[in-house]
């Protein structure tokens, strides 16, 4: 990325770095089909020691990581406990019931991110021949819908508990779980122990170009590699993506504090001017929301395609309100890209003010 161009829009725009492209270069590659792949192993030797688990495994996405896992632990008819704004439940296009004839159970996302566990254990069904059999609870750490909530390790142990009480199993779609260590404290395994699998994304904030990781136990990667081949995702020289994944665990792992710090920079702007709400106490990763008040001069879908055409600053309305945009920080904003996005901002929405600063800079 040229930051001529100031990509808000996600945090899977972070492209390769340089060192990530050299490593990619030289990268030792094998057949992974076979096995052969010496720098996809290394990778996943290295990704389940930092989580805890007993093995892990490459697969293309965050989409194939979520499905591989459903599909590993549930079977058609079964049903999934989940949130309603879940990125498996919303995003991922049906893909659980597509290929598993999984069904989900939707339950409302709180503001911090959880499910209600009171909620989770009704929503278990009984042994009742009308019924599906519940087979899982998936969870998000981060809840991207909620401002990237992290959810806390005893929050996680409550929901295993109810899992483990009613023999059911818990994933975690972590696609951000190692921003959500960071902003509480914590090792990534921390988050996890709990679960039977998690999923994490090394193109998101990581920055590597392609690519995810599904961990648990041995005997579950080993159905989840089942499932990851039948979905076509065996792959075969992939260590050149996995050297860049290798980046991603050791040295973009250590560096999300700074995106956390860039989204409340971006927020605590954007709370000073008229017509925006956000909530800045809700700013712990590296999401933030806005909606336009209905006073607006300008509407969302005007206000991202002026800061695109006027500034190179892309950002994305989102669909969980019609007045709502979703901005990510990363790797490659830094706070200056923040103060020329707040200006930009400024000048379309408090142009009085936006003018005085501009005399008093002069
Ligand atoms: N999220 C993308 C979009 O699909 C919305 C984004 O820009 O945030 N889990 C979570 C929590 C995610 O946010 C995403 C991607 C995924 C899974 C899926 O990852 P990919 O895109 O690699 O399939």
């Amino acid at each position: 990325m040229t930051m001529s161009v100031i990509d808000l829009r996600s945090d899977t725009v972070t492209v390769p770095t340089p060192e990530m492209r050299e490593a990619m270069a030289n990268a030792q590659v094998g057949d992974d089909v076979f096995g052969d792949d010496p720098t996809i192993n290394l990778l996943q030797e290295e990704a389940a020691a930092m989580l805890g688990k007993e093995a892990a495994l490459f697969v293309a996405s965050g989409t194939m990581g979520n499905l591989s896992s459903v599909l590993a632990h549930c079977a058609r008819g079964e049903e999934m406990i989940l949130g309603k704004d879940a990125h498996i439940f919303r995003y991922e296009a049906g893909s659980a019931a597509m290929y598993g004839g999984v069904q989900p159970n939707t339950l409302p996302v709180q503001a911090d991110g959880t499910l209600d566990l009171n909620q989770i254990r009704r929503a278990i069904r009984g042994n009742n021949v009308h019924f599906p059999t519940t087979r899982l609870i998936c969870l998000e750490n981060t809840q991207a819908s909620a401002f990237g909530a992290p959810l806390p390790p005893d929050y996680i142990a409550d929901v295993a508990n109810i899992a483990r009480d009613h023999n059911l199993k818990l994933h975690i779609d972590g696609a951000r779980i190692f921003n959500a260590a960071t902003a509480l404290g914590v090792e990534a395994s921390e988050l996890v122990k709990d679960a039977d699998s998690v999923s994490f994304c090394l193109s998101k904030g990581l920055c590597a170009p392609v690519g995810s990781v599904v961990a648990g136990s041995r005997e579950f990667i080993e159905r989840a590699h089942r499932v990851r081949k039948s979905l076509g995702g065996g792959m075969r020289q992939a260590g050149i993506l996995a050297a860049a994944g290798l980046i991603s665990l050791r040295k973009m792992t250590r560096r999300l504090h700074e995106d956390h710090a860039t989204a409340r920079q971006f927020a605590e702007g954007i709370a000073q001017m008229p017509y925006i709400r956000t909530d800045v106490s809700r700013v712990k990763t590296n999401i933030v929301y806005f909606n336009l008040t209905a006073d607006a001069p300008i509407a969302v879908d005007e206000l991202s395609a002026r800061l695109k055409a006027d500034h190179g600053i892309l950002m994305r309305p989102y669909d969980v309100s019609e007045r709502s945009v979703r901005v990510l920080t990363h790797y490659w904003i830094k706070p200056e890209h923040v103060e020329r996005t707040l200006s930009a901002m400024r000048a379309l929405l408090d142009p009085v003010r936006a003018g005085r600063e501009r005399l008093s800079a002069d």
